[in-house]
This record gives C-alpha cells, structure tokens and sequence, in this order.
C-alpha cells in the first residue's frame, strides 16, 4: 500500500503535538512518541503479511513540508526560529506560517512548499534515513516513500526550478543505494491532472535523468486520485521500473504501453471504507497481467484518508461492519487479493499468513445497495419556492433587518471550551444526562450572545456549542448515516474529523438546528443567524455510498437541509447561512468533468435554500482563496451574502470577486493563526476591500469559523474588528 494513517489509533500524535506545543511536552517526547506509532505500524503490517513495507510516511505534520525539509526549501525567515519546522506549520509570534490547501480534491490538508527563483536546494535526508534505520533495527526492510519532484514544484508553483532540484532526488538516490535500499516510491499525484506540453516534458525530464543513474535503488512512480492519461505513454517510455495506478477511479486505459515494468495496481480504495468487491478486484488484476510484465497488488492511494481499524467500532451494526474496511482491513484485502486475485483463480505459490480474522473471505456479500433492496428514485426536481431577483430580496430583507452600514458578523463556531467537551463525553457515555448536558449547551450560547453584544456585533450566532463537527453532527441526526467512535481521520497537523459514513437512503425525522436557534434568539433583540451545513459538503466530508450516483446523493442531503431551513424560517430565525466549503474541494482534476460537476452542485444547494422567502437572508460561507475556477459557480449559489476566506490572498482574492452583484464578506483577519490582529491591520484590509466593492455590499467577519480559537483570542481580535468597522463607518458617513 502507498502510505498509512499516521496519527495513532488513539490519536497519540496529536496528544504529543499539542502537549509538545504546549510546553507540557519536550521535542524527545513527541520523536518518542512518533517512533512508537512507526514500529506499532510497520509490526502490524508485517502480521497482516504485506510484503512491501513503506518508510518516510510518518510526519509530525506533513509530508509535504517534509519535503520541503527535505529538499532544503525552508524559507530564509524561518531559520532562526527555535523550532523551523513547527514554525513553517503554525507560525510563531512574529511569523505568519506558510499557506495552507487542499492535498488534491480530499479534506486532508498541506503546506505549499514556498519555493523562488532563489530558493537553494539543498538535501537533508535526515528523517528518510532515519526512518529507514529505524525500521531495519526492528528487522524491516522498507521502501521509502518521497514526493516526486514534478508534484513538488507543481504543488510549489514553481516547475521552472527542476533542474535544480532534480540534483538534490539524484544525491538522494545514491544515499539510498548505498544504504542497500532495493526500490525508492516517488509519489506524482500531480500526474493525474491535465498537463500542459512543458509539464509533460517535465515528467520526461525528471525521469529520464533520475533512471539514468547508475547506483540508485529501483524506481517506483505512484499515480493516484485518478487516471494517469497523457503522461502514461511519457512515464513507459522513461527508465522508470514501477509504475502505481489507480484502478479504482482510473480504469485500465493504455495500461499496454506498460508491457515491460511493473505495474503496482492499485485496486482497493484508500478513499472510502468499503469492502473491495472481489470479483471485481480480480477482474482488474487479471486485465493488468495481460498487460504489464509484473503485477503488484495495491491500493489505489495512501491509506492516510481512512480510519485505522474497524474493529475498534463497537457500536457500529453488525450488518454495515461487514461491508467496511478500514486501514488495517484494506491492507488485509491487498494481501488476500494478492493470493487469490486472479480471475482465472490462478494462485501464487506463497505460504498465507495468519491474518487472524481480518481478511475475513467469507464475510458474506459486498455488491448491490447498502440500505436493503430498494433505495429512493432519484429526486425529481423542486417546483416552485424559487426565490425573487435578488433585488427584490435585498429590498426586503433590508426593511425586515435594519442592519447599519458595514455590518459585523461571525462565520458561526465560537471556542470550544474543554468543560464542553468534556460535558459532551459524559453525555455520550451517560454519565451526564440529556437535561444536564442541553443546560450546559445553553449556558454556553447565553455566554456567546452576551460576548457578541459586548463586543457591539450586528448580526450575532450562538456559536455551535452543540456541534462536535458541523458534518458530524448533522450526520448524528440524520438517517442514513453512521458515525464512528475512533474512526479519526487526519484533517491538518494535530486536527482530525471523523467522517460519518452515508449508507443509505438520507432523511431528516426531525427539526435539528431549530431548538437551539429559537433559544439564542429568545436571548436577544439583534438578528441571530441559523447555521447549517451545504449537502455537497456534508458528502464531501463523509465517506458516502457508492451504489448511488454521488449526485443522487447529495440531492438526497439537499432536501433535509431544505427541510432544516424552512422550520428555521417558520421558528421566525431570519438569517440563515447554509455553509458550502467544500465545493471547491470535490471539483474534478480534470477540466473536461468541471462543468457537469459544478451544474448538479449548484443546484443541489439552490434546492436546499430555495424553500426559504425572500425576506429571508441566506449567507454561505468559502473556505478557500483559491476560488478562481469556481467563482460562476459561486455566484450561482445565489446566496444574499457570501463570505470567504482572503486575510490571507488579500487583494487578489478581492479581485476576482469583485465582480460579484450582491453581498460579500471578505474575511479580515486569519483565524488559522493565534495571532490577534490590530485595529490597523483589519482597517486596512477593509479599505481594501473597499476600494473594489460599493460598501452597501460589504459585511466585515473573520475568515472562519472560531471553534479552533481561544475566547481570549478571540474577544480581543473581535474588539479589534468592531473598532475598526466604526472608524470607516464613521468616515463614511461623515463623506456622506
Ligand atoms: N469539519 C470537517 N472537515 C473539515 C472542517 C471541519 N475540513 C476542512 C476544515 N474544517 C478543516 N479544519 C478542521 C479544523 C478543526 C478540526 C478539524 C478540522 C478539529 N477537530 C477536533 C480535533 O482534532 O481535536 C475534533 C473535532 C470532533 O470532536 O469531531 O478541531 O470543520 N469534517
Ligand atoms: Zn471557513
């Protein structure tokens, strides 16, 4: 398998990073902690008897910046720093810390490599070497795992530096040949998107030069997140042994030009928790070895994105348990598969390991629905409760609100303290009851109201108190879904979600959001804004059914969310703001799917606001600067008010969307970092904004939600803002 979850089965990594963090922890403590999870997993595959053993796919927070590490990309500004990897990753006092995206179109999260025309390159191959000491002292011999360097200059912006980065890959190769490491895996999910005529000759390039050497260990090229397409034919043709595809989104296209290397076949998912279908599997198996001269089984991508174990879901039904695979029960399909995989049910001569009982092969059927013999027809579409032209709304609402100038609002998630959650845990286990635990609940939004009319906020929220996760815990109300006790997935350095699994036909039995909307709003005479989730993200970030169209899906979602908004409209809550950040995230790599996607996604979250009236303000709310290649879609969301992140892209972001016809909150200070911004610096993104946008338009909030923050934190970042708004307001109008 390509890589593994890294964060511990109980999350020890991130008990040892934030305790590290924290001053509780030393560095020895968290290199003590990390050694323990590396030797626990390596152990753990052996017994399950995978034969392949990666190295170098731990990180203490991610491989991307590993290897920026690695190849001596650490910016000027970040070296004197006491910790310069920490310091990259979370900034410090008087440094902001590199940007942070999307790996590809998953919820895991990287750190663009900072690289200019005068970054020196430079190898430190310190902790590749390290973990591959590591692993041979416990007697594993493993196949380390870098970044390839088309995917890190790609990722870095910056292709036009290969030739003088490809020195830094050649010095490593020899290093590890002389270590006597037999194969090398060079991750190029980059290669799986559209590539221009000069990305293609890069891969040529790299590769050409790189198998050119005479001492390095054997080359293994891993694809994945899609098909390899052109650069298929550029790879077969460089010296490269191996080369990793996807099977399982790619298919088996021009896998012929293949014919003389090893193809590693990707052919069980390491992006959902389904079982693999067997007959499937070998279906794609016995293809591939008609093809290429030597198959090996694998999955389709690292395991990062999966849970570790099922068996660690007590709770879960007995019946959906036998149709999931986690990590560990994913490597035990690729060993099993590798055994008995092959259609003709030819079989390998090699004794079987004793994977205990989880490679279960009699585990009982995986194909057809998940949620019994007939799942809903597909929806029809919404007829009527299409809302007026946006003019007439804005007349309306602003009648119905009254809001000054500039108004001042929030994204919606308030901190969460640690009684909450520990409130939240005694609940769950039923050492809190119900009555208890929804006192607490309410205490805490009485506090966050109070906080925001202190602080002089216009249009207020009662800080999701209750949310442990704005998908989870839509998830947790809704049927269809399952949710997991340990099934933690790693989300950015120490943050994790767990991913509830969409199983079935999704309905919503009762009101969710409108019990606790109805109460912040029975504190206050300020508009209080009602928070929800958007269908697309509720999928994207759960690991939904693969039986159904991914569009049916989430039209499935959109109408329990339109369900939601309508009973928080009739509970007389008269802003709502249905939250959409992961659009941008499943927008397909290539081009050629873009516009299908983005036509159904759109009209799945006008099918879940449309219900509301006209009076009736809807807000979304982006998570990405990155939003160039989806702003039509975007504005087709036809939502009253947008706010996105920029406090980070700043006038560029505002460019792009400046174009926009109806409201837009531009985020005004950077919530990822605990830095709290000055009156001065917030003043000034304002006026930039300003200078693009009329400002009967423009809201002021922070770029996202706060939950990760501290109330301190955030008061006196939030002070700092209302300070800000009402020098401009009052420069306005005294213009005016
Ligand atoms: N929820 C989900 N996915 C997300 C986000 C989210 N993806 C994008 C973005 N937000 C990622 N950001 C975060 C921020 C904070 C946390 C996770 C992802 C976080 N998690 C808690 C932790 O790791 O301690 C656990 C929360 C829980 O109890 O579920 O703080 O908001 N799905
Ligand atoms: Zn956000």
């Amino acid at each position: 398998m390509l890589g593994y979850p890294r964060i511990g089965p109980r999350r020890e990594l991130k008990r040892a990073l934030e305790a590290y963090w924290d001053g509780r922890g030393s560095r020895a403590e968290l290199e003590a902690v990390g050694a323990a999870i590396r030797e626990r997993t390596w152990t753990r595959l052996a017994e399950l008897g995978l034969e392949g053993l990666p190295s170098n796919t731990f990180s203490l927070y991610d491989q991307v910046l590993d290897t920026s590490v690695l190849l001596g990309a650490v910016p000027e500004r970040y070296q004197a720093a006491e910790d310069p990897y920490f310091a990259m990753a979370r900034g410090t006092d008087g440094l902001a810390p590199l940007r942070m995206t999307k790996w590809f179109d998953t919820n895991y999260h990287y750190i663009v490599p900072e690289v200019g025309p005068d970054t020196a390159f430079e190898l430190d191959a310190a902790k590749p070497l390290a973990e591959l000491r590591q692993a041979r002292e416990l007697g594993f011999e493993t196949r380390p795992v870098v970044i390839g360097p088309v995917t890190f200059l790609l990722l870095a912006s910056a292709l036009d530096r290969l030739d003088d980065v490809l020195p830094c890959y050649e010095e490593l190769l020899a290093l590890l040949a002389a270590e006597g490491v037999t194969w090398v895996q060079l991750d190029e999910p980059a290669l799986v998107a559209d590539l221009t005529p000069e990305e293609l000759a890069a891969v040529r390039t790299a590769y050409e030069r790189l198998g050119a050497r005479s001492a390095r260990p054997g080359l293994f090229v891993a694809s994945y997140f899609g098909h390899l397409g052109e650069a298929l034919p550029v790879l077969a043709a460089t010296p490269v042994e191996a080369i990793g595809v996807d099977l399982v989104r790619g298919g088996l296209d021009g896998l012929g030009a293949l014919a003389g290397k090893t193809v590693v076949a990707g052919v069980v998912s390491g992006r959902d928790v389904w079982r693999t279908p067997p007959e499937r599997a070998a279906r794609l198996l016995s293809a591939v070895r008609e093809q290429a001269g030597r198959v090996v089984v694998s999955t389709s991508c690292s395991l990062l994105h999966v849970p570790y174990d099922v068996e660690a879901e007590p709770d879960l039904d007995s019946g959906l348990k036998a149709r999931l695979a986690f990590a560990e029960q994913k490597v035990a399909e690729v060993v099993e598969l590798a055994h008995t995989g092959l259609e003709d049910g030819e079989r390998v001569a090699r004794p079987r390991p004793d994977t205990g009982t989880l490679a279960r092969p009699d585990a009982g059927p995986l194909s057809g629905p998940l949620s019994g013999p007939l799942s809903r027809p597909p929806a029809e579409p919404v007829v009527g409760g299409g809302r007026a032209p946006y003019a007439v709304r804005a007349a309306a609402q602003a009648a119905h609100l009254r809001l000054p100038l500039l108004p001042t609002t929030t994204i919606g998630s308030f901190p969460q303290t640690g009684e909450l959650r520990e409130a939240r845990a005694a609940a769950v286990a039923g050492r809190l009851s119900a009555a208890d635990y929804e006192r607490r609940v309410e205490g805490e939004i009485e506090r966050v109201i109070r906080a925001q009319e202190r602080l002089g906020l216009d249009v207020l929220v009662h800080g999701e108190p209750e949310r442990n996760d704005m998908v989870q815990y839509f998830a947790e109300h809704l049927d269809g879904f399952a949710v997991t006790r340990n099934g933690w997935v790693q989300s950015y350095g120490s943050r994790c979600t767990r991913p509830p699994i969409l199983h079935g036909d999704v309905s919503r039995p009762e009101p969710i959001t409108v019990r606790w909307a109805r109460y912040a709003r029975s504190l206050t005479d300020r508009p209080v804004k009602g928070m929800l989730t958007g269908p697309v993200t509720i999928v994207a970030w759960s690991f939904a059914r693969d039986d159904l169209p991914l569009r049916d899906v989430v039209f499935q979602v959109a109408d329990a969310v339109r369900e939601e908004v309508r009973d928080l409209e009739a509970a007389g809550v008269p802003i709502i703001q249905v939250d959409e950040p992961a659009l941008r995230e499943l927008l397909p790599l290539r081009e050629a799917a873009r516009a299908g996607y983005l036509e159904w996604a759109v009209a799945a979250y006008r099918r879940a606001t449309s219900g509301a009236g006209d009076r009736t303000q809807i807000h979304t709310h982006l998570c990405y600067s990155d939003a160039d290649q989806i702003l039509d879609a975007i504005d087709g969301l036809d939502a009253d008010v947008t706010t996105i992140e920029s406090a980070r892209s700043g006038a560029r972001l505002l460019g792009s969307v400046g174009t926009f016809e109806r409201g837009l909150g531009p985020g005004v200070y950077d919530i990822h970092s605990p830095r709290v911004p000055g009156v001065d610096e917030v003043e000034r993104l304002l006026r930039a904004a300003l200078r693009t946008l009329p400002a009967e338009r423009v809201w002021v909030n922070p770029d996202c939600g706060l939950k990760t923050r501290t109330y301190e934190q955030v008061e006196a970042a939030l002070a700092n803002m209302a300070t800000a708004t009402r020098r401009l307001r009052d420069e306005l109008a005294g213009a005016g």
